[in-house]
């Protein structure tokens, strides 16, 4: 008989197979870093009496020649690629996302499309872009883009918007050319509301062509169209954690290291390492990964707060990953109150956040226990058949105060 006639999208549909072996990486990768970098840092988070980071320029009505004025002064000689990357692999992330250009379309790369970039009108002569994959495939990290759609600095944005997309296409092609990102992460579609973005559904799905096409490797976020649950190759939940499948098939929470995306001298509401760990075990569990925000200052700098974060939630991976790299969702069990259980192939991992009590893991298909241990400690882990499910009963105390790991050994039945 006939195939069915293709539904509008369709083709936007990643074939699975193709999906496994192309996107296999970031679904066990996990963890990444997210950095928000530009001339917007120059402001630490504060024009006159207005509180803004990121979006300073438009919510507190800067002029632009104040705003280009800024920019030109940009001069973040405290980058370091180097201890970027470092501080992102001791982290245990495995890729990394910087804001190529955000909704300021000021470009962090030596564009050839306009001058509003930081070699042309900062006159700074490094190109960050280029150390940072240097460092990061030194040390076997991926690196990838975000890209906003949304423009406020081109004019062609609202006044010629197909001679606006030819220009961003431009960019697009010589981001892949010149770096080869590991990601290109859209943003900016989403003003749907607002009249002055123009972007249509038609230009996502255009747009997603395109980047296939000069970029096949690359994986892209949904937000390169306006059906979030189509478009793509992963979901991107913000602040927030993203729910259990079934849903598409790749989902990525970004979430900030504070509350903000750029750097603001006033945010120093760090979360701890122990929140950010549950976190990270959550969307574990969940199959999703997380993509945590740093914002560096206007010098290019990692404060000291962003940094001890990240430091801390290394010190529980040293001993952990293996809970967290490769590992995603199991269908195998309840989650449990006392804490979350990621698996690995016939592996179980029970990252324990509260130690005292039972550790009672109740079973959604059946599977046979064949052994358990504590990850980093030689204390034996007994295991029984009980109720619903197993108790894990470990001899000896919580080796870690954020969470404690205990690695199961299981055959599925089912
Ligand atoms: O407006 C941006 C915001 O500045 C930041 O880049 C976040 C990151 O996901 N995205 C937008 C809001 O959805």
């Amino acid at each position: 008989s006939a195939p069915a006639a293709a539904a509008p999208g369709d083709n936007y549909v990643v074939d699975d197979a193709l999906t496994s072996s192309r996107t296999r990486w970031f679904d066990e990768a996990r963890f990444g870093m997210f950095i928000h970098f530009g001339p917007y840092a120059m402001y630490r988070g504060q024009y006159n009496n207005c509180r803004e980071v990121e979006w300073i320029k438009r919510q507190c009505n800067i002029p632009w020649s104040d705003y280009e004025a800024k920019a030109a002064a940009f001069n973040p000689t405290a980058f370091d690629a180097n201890a970027v990357v470092q501080l992102a692999k001791q982290a245990g992330q495995k890729y990394i996302v910087i804001t190529s250009k955000h909704h300021d379309g000021f470009a962090m790369w030596p564009t050839a499309v306009n001058r509003w970039n930081i070699r042309d009108h900062s006159g700074f002569n490094r190109d960050i872009l280029r150390e940072l994959k240097t460092a990061a495939t030194a040390n076997g990290i991926k690196l990838g883009f975000y890209y906003s759609i949304w423009d406020w600095h081109d004019p062609d944005f609202t006044g010629n918007f197909p001679a606006y997309i030819t220009k961003m296409k431009a960019q697009l092609q010589e981001l892949v050319t010149a770096y080869d990102p590991a990601v290109l992460w859209f943003d900016g579609e989403w003003t749907e509301s607002n009249p002055t973005n123009p972007w249509s559904a038609q230009n996502g799905e255009d747009l997603e062509r395109y980047v296939r096409g000069i970029a096949p490797q690359t994986i892209i976020n949904n937000r390169v169209g306006k059906r979030r649950a189509i478009d793509g190759d992963f979901g991107t939940p913000e602040q927030a954690l993203a729910g259990s499948p079934p849903s598409i098939q790749l989902n990525e929470s970004c979430i900030t290291i504070n509350n903000t995306w750029g750097y603001a001298a006033w945010d120093t509401n760090f979360k701890s390492p122990t929140t950010m760990v549950r976190d990270l075990a959550t969307l574990t569990s969940n199959g999703a990964n997380l993509l945590l925000n740093i914002g560096p200052t206007d010098t290019g700098a990692v404060t000291t707060g962003q940094a001890d974060g990240l430091r801390g939630i290394g010190t529980w991976m040293a001993t952990n990953a293996t809970a967290i790299h490769g590992a995603g969702h199991t269908g195998l069990v309840t989650q449990p109150s006392w804490g979350r259980v990621t698996r690995k192939g016939n592996k179980l991992y029970l990252i324990v956040n509260n130690w005292a009590g039972t550790l009672h893991l109740t079973q959604r298909s059946p599977f046979t226990v064949t052994g358990a241990r504590m990850i980093g400690s030689s204390s034996p882990v007994t295991v029984r058949a009980a109720g619903d499910g197993y108790d894990f009963l470990p001899s000896g105390a919580a080796t870690n105060t954020i969470a404690t790991v205990i690695e199961a050994d299981i055959v599925p039945t089912a």
